[in-house]
């Protein structure tokens, strides 16, 4: 059983604690002012913070070694140092920590969206001087070092969800406007079948936020009855925001594709189903495709249809929006997306070869998941 699993080892170190300080009130008028070195400062922790909004461990495999800051030392005057500043290290939801060397189980955050987790603490500051005054010693020379921070190795797993799934007949541009909106690069050719396993891209919003998007194989109508690949593929796109239709303008069959997709949808989930979705009428800049998209809308007077050419690149940044919006819907819950009903995270297990194309290859199996952010796009 192969899952989009993405993985990163990290090596995290909390602070050190201040120094206590040894020192003495000298003040004109106050004779044996007695002591006044103050305690150190308490070190940095390190500290895992859920955001719900990230997608992969792209920053972290990137940085790769996280440090909190040390505390300061205490200074005279009964000063006090200053405490390390905490590392905060920002995780997407469903990561579990594990320490590297055992492989033990360090946390689950499970499906949170929200929510910290304190793994490290920083060392304690050492007492400075004024601590140890007794009626035996006025004057004491002794101060605490600060405690040691603590250092480990992590690795950081990640069972990745995609935002947003493409469905679409053979041929409709699916892999193609994965390509375009992500880094991955899908197999793009023109003929029908071209993608047998999933293909997941991140779609970089900003700093911020990602968006997974899954490009499928093509589904045909009887999919549901294993005609073509069949629609086992669906279970990749079940926990998603949302679909995204693909209907080739220039396929006599543009009108009903909508329905024939929807059918076959309802043949696998009534969860899927019901998703909000986005419908893309693609490779506009054929000849003829703009009557037939006219001929489209006016079918589906309710829904909203976007006009795009991948070729061409038009209307991909309205496509854009309508992704971010989907996915912010749903995050921010105005949508039942139905989710808690779907057991497991979406995963690619090796099945029986579909009947029409006996050459794959069941070690095939799997998904090609591309987790470099894209850069954006200058936007005009
Ligand atoms: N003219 C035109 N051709 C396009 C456009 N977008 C994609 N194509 C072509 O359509 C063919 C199919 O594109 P893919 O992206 O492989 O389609 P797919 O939906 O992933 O197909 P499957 O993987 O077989 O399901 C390729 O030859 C693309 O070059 C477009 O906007 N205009
Ligand atoms: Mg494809």
């Amino acid at each position: 059983m192969v899952k989009f699993a993405d993985e990163a080892f990290v090596i995290v170190s909390s602070g050190k604690g201040g120094n206590g300080c040894v020192a003495f009130r000298r003040e004109k008028y106050v004779p044996m002012g007695g002591p006044s070195g103050g305690d150190g400062g308490r070190g940095g922790s390190i500290i895992f913070e859920i955001r719900r909004n990230l997608r992969t461990l792209a920053h972290v495999r990137y940085k790769q070694s996280f440090k909190a800051k040390n505390g300061g030392d205490g200074q005279g005057s009964q000063r006090y140092g200053k405490d390390g500043d905490d590392c905060i290290i920002p995780l997407p939801p469903g990561c579990v920590l594990r320490d590297a060397e055992t492989g033990d189980v360090i946390k689950d955050f499970g499906l949170d969206t929200e929510g910290t987790f304190v793994f490290l603490e920083g060392g304690n500051g050492g007492w400075g001087n004024v601590h140890f005054k007794g009626a035996t010693n006025q004057a004491p020379r002794t101060a605490l070092p600060g405690k040691p921070g603590e250092t480990r190795r992590l690795r950081i797993e990640l069972n990745i969800i995609a935002d947003i799934g493409f469905v679409g007949f053979p041929n409709a541009g699916k892999s193609s406007l994965l390509e375009y909106f992500t880094n991955a690069r899908p197999k793009i050719a023109p003929y029908p079948f071209t993608t047998k396993i999933p293909n997941l891209g991140v779609l970089r919003v900003n700093e911020e936020q990602d968006i997974i998007l899954a490009d499928i194989p093509g589904i045909i109508e009887g999919a549901s009855d294993g005609h073509g690949m069949g629609i086992k593929f669906l279970k990749h796109i079940s926990r998603t925001s949302g679909l995204a239709f693909l209907i080739d303008l220039s396929d006599d069959d543009y009108c009903d594709s909508y329905d024939k997709l929807q059918k076959e949808l309802d043949g696998f989930s009534p969860l899927l189903a019901e998703k909000p979705r986005v419908v893309i009428a693609n490779k506009l800049d054929l000849p003829d495709t703009r009557e037939r998209l006219a001929e489209l809308r006016a079918r589906y007077p309710e829904q909203r249809i976007f006009g795009i050419s991948v070729h061409s690149r038009w209307g991909l940044d309205e496509v854009r929006d309508a992704f971010i919006a989907m996915v912010n819907d749903s995050i921010n819950g105005d949508v039942t997306d139905g989710n808690d009903q779907i057991p497991d995270f979406m995963q690619a297990e090796p099945e029986e070869v579909p009947n029409p194309l006996p050459e794959l290859d069941p070690d095939d199996f799997g998904a090609t998941v591309s987790l470099n952010r894209k850069k954006r796009r200058r936007t005009r």
